[in-house]
């Protein structure tokens, strides 16, 4: 007999159907068992009746099993409806069930209202902990951002390009740099794809890609992770950053437009409501940034170089009680303080045209102006020590013409965390690697996590 979904059961009342699927629940109640089955469209109750040739086989059935059932869609008397759950008002009255695999005893509640793991232990048992709904819940919002990312920057004439992953230079700048033994040459993993998607730019405009980048972060916080999904965008013929900064706010405002309609159950699942995009999204500098949260908390951070996490999370409490958004945008950083690329404010050099978007707390989103002027760049490039060899075939894109640019890039696991407001990136990483795990742990974590 052909399977049938369990999501569809609900069109086949009166008829012998076949299911696939796992057994969620068994409860063995004597005379008769109850199950809960399980497959990628749903959930649906069966019972075996005391006179089913089906009985034994569900006596040895525990959580877990893949099993494939035979039985008869049955309305449920209306006393036994439970209207809110999907296939509430039906039951699969079960003739036959064949263990298609067997599975070891649990390590810990799977139930819905029981897992209740801390995160090592979830990591540990992430094969197992990702049936959980919850979990699910999780990744299926992470799918429907990236996939909403592309949509959005495919609508507004993007071009999406593979970004490489193994490179000579180090982009970004500083030491978070994993090294690659690369025949007898000295490589690194990809930090950012910044530098090729401003060259992709250079020739088709409009560019986006989705990519890994790797970042060898040397604490254990519970924002990092060392591999991250990248969400990178970048446009010529711009004429401020802060063209840059509306098609961000649009790319956001869009995916959660998206998640909001596609996820609905999910957040629900998750008792969690998406940030508040209001019209138009608040934009500080740094300096103002600082003297808000001077003039708030007391706290002079003022001549600071950057916002650490708790100025960010100050910020986002002050912006939110002032014009009820959950985000805003920081511009403005020290030049020096920013990787090469960054367009220094031609008023005021000392500070650049990059910035970030806050979420909730935490950054979730950078990017800017870019230096299109090849001289400029140059100088740059001096300034930071930087070999112009390394990163030759970037030089060149600028010697043949490059017009105003600029572009961002927000991580898929921070914009999942802060969404849903999930305490730890790492649970919204399927497989996150940080220095003490790469799956397994690799070296004793840190008993302290950092802010
Ligand atoms: P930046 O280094 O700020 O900018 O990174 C951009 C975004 O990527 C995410 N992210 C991370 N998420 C988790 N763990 C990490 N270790 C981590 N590092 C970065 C964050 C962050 O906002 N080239 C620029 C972008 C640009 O200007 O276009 C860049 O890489 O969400």
């Amino acid at each position: 007999m052909e399977r049938t979904l369990i999501g569809e059961l609900g069109k086949h009342v009166g008829e012998t159907v076949s299911i696939s699927g796992w057994v969620d629940v068994r409860r063995d109640q004597g005379k008769m068992v109850f199950f809960d089955f399980r497959d990628r469209s749903g959930k649906v109750q069966g019972v075996v009746l005391p006179a089913s040739p089906a009985m034994e086989a569900s006596k040895e059935i525990r959580g877990e099993y893949a099993v494939r059932v035979q039985g008869t869609v049955n309305k449920r008397p209306e006393k036994n409806v439970q209207a809110e759950r999907q296939n509430g008002d039906i039951e699969l009255e079960i003739t036959a069930l064949e263990i298609l695999a067997e599975a070891a005893p649990l390590p810990f509640d799977m139930s819905l209202t029981g897992f209740n793991l801390d995160l090592t232990t979830q990591l540990d048992h992430r094969a197992l902990a990702l049936r959980h709904p919850r979990l699910q819940a999780i990744f299926k919002v992470q799918s429907v951002i990236i996939d909403s990312f592309r949509e959005f920057m495919k609508s507004q004439d993007f071009f999406e390009f593979q970004a490489p992953a193994i490179t000579p230079a180090v982009a970004e700048g500083g030491a978070e740099v994993f090294e690659v033994n690369y025949f007898d040459k000295k490589a690194y993993l990809s930090q950012s794809p910044q530098l090729y998607k401003q060259i992709v730019m250079s020739a088709f405009e409009r560019v986006f890609s989705v990519n890994k980048i790797f970042r060898a972060e040397p604490s254990a916080t519970t924002r990092h992770l060392t591999e991250v999904v990248s969400l990178d965008a970048e446009l010529a013929f711009i004429d401020s950053w802060t063209d840059v900064r509306d098609v961000s706010e649009e790319t956001v405002r869009w995916i959660l437009r998206k998640v909001e309609r596609q996820c609905a159950d999910e957040l629900k699942l998750l008792g969690t409501t998406l940030p508040v995009m209001i019209e138009k999204t608040p934009t500080v500098s740094l300096t103002e940034a600082q003297e808000k949260i001077f003039a708030k908390t007391g706290r002079d951070v003022r001549g600071e170089k950057d916002l650490n996490p708790e100025d960010e999370r100050s910020l986002c409490e002050i912006i939110k009680e002032e014009t009820g958004s959950d985000f805003v945008y920081v511009y403005g950083y020290p030049t020096r303080k920013k990787p090469f690329y960054v367009y220094p404010n031609p008023e005021h050099p000392e500070f650049n045209e990059g910035m970030d978007l806050l979420c909730r707390g935490v950054e979730w989103l950078s990017g800017g102006r870019r230096i299109n002027d090849y001289n400029q760049l140059m100088t740059h490039v001096k300034e930071w020590g930087m070999d112009p060899e390394k990163i030759s075939m970037f030089l060149e894109a600028f010697r043949y013409g490059v017009p105003p640019e600029g572009g961002f890039a927000f991580g898929a696991e921070r914009m999942t965390m802060q969404m849903l407001e999930l305490k730890n990136v790492r649970e919204a990483s399927m497989f996150p690697r940080d220095m003490n795990r790469i799956d397994t742990l690799i070296t004793k974590p840190e008993d302290e996590i950092l802010p």
